[in-house]
């Protein structure tokens, strides 16, 4: 491939991102494409710090918009130093979370202006979106209590670096989330589709997989 694949997978908590990005990775990389995978925020060592701030319990209070200011920061660097020197070297990108998490987020979930959302995209990343999003659709409540047992699993020395920030807020924040992501999916069927993230994990990779097939052309 001359120019490589920008693929991003979005939703709420638990719905089972990490497991699939892993899995098609594992699959596209069998099939001999050049695959590296990254998330958001982070991706470089400074978007790292950010993260950091954004969604460890002590990161601190941040208005929605400070919060949108630090990713749209982060993602400009990320882009510009990760994601599109793969992509001109032909290489598939697969990203854990991207500009719709913004616009979920921050704009559906903590009532940021969306416009506003879309000013900074276009200030920081001009017209960048993904060529394939994922968006894995879930329970709100079934993705808090997936995610609820991997944090428990997870060894942590210090509970204040926790990655919980966002898990601790109330339900209606989890269901304007859920809704944002539809509507984005509504919003741009050519690039979203929308998984059924309840399903077994073998039964959402496989449609996952079916997609990219058809994108890449068989
Ligand atoms: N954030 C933001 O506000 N604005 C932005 O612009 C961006 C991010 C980019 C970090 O994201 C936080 O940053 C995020 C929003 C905010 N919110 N939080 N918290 P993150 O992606 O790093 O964090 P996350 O969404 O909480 O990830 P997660 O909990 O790791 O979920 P996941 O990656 O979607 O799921 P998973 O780790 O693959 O699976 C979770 C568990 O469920 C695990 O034990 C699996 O084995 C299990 N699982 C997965 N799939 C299944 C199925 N199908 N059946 C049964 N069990 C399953």
């Amino acid at each position: 491939m001359d120019k490589g694949v920008f693929i991003t997978f979005e939703g709420g908590e638990g719905s089972g991102k990490t497991t699939q990005i892993n899995r098609l990775a594992e699959s596209l990389t069998h099939k001999g494409y050049k695959v590296i995978t990254t998330r958001e925020p982070g991706g470089t060592p400074e978007a790292e710090k950010i993260r950091d701030f954004l969604v460890q319990r002590e990161g601190g209070d941040w208005s929605p918009m400070a919060e949108c200011l630090l990713l749209f920061a982060a993602r400009e660097m990320h882009y510009n130093r990760i994601i599109k020197p793969a992509l001109d070297e032909g290489k598939i990108v697969i990203c854990d979370r991207f500009t719709d998490s913004t616009r979920a987020y921050q704009g559906y979930g903590h009532d940021l202006d969306l416009n506003k959302i879309e000013q900074l995209k276009l200030i920081s990343l001009g017209d960048v979106e993904a060529d394939i999003t994922y968006i894995l659709d879930i329970d709100c409540k079934e993705g808090l209590a997936r995610s609820g047992r991997r944090l428990s699993a997870t060894q942590i020395n210090n509970e204040a670096q926790r990655e919980d920030r966002f898990e601790n807020l109330d339900t209606s924040f989890h269901e304007r989330l859920r809704q944002g992501f539809l509507d984005i999916a509504k919003n741009a069927p050519q690039r979203c589709h929308v998984i059924d993230a309840s399903q077994p994990l073998d039964d959402v990779e496989q449609d996952i997989f079916e997609i990219m097939l058809t994108k890449l052309g068989g």
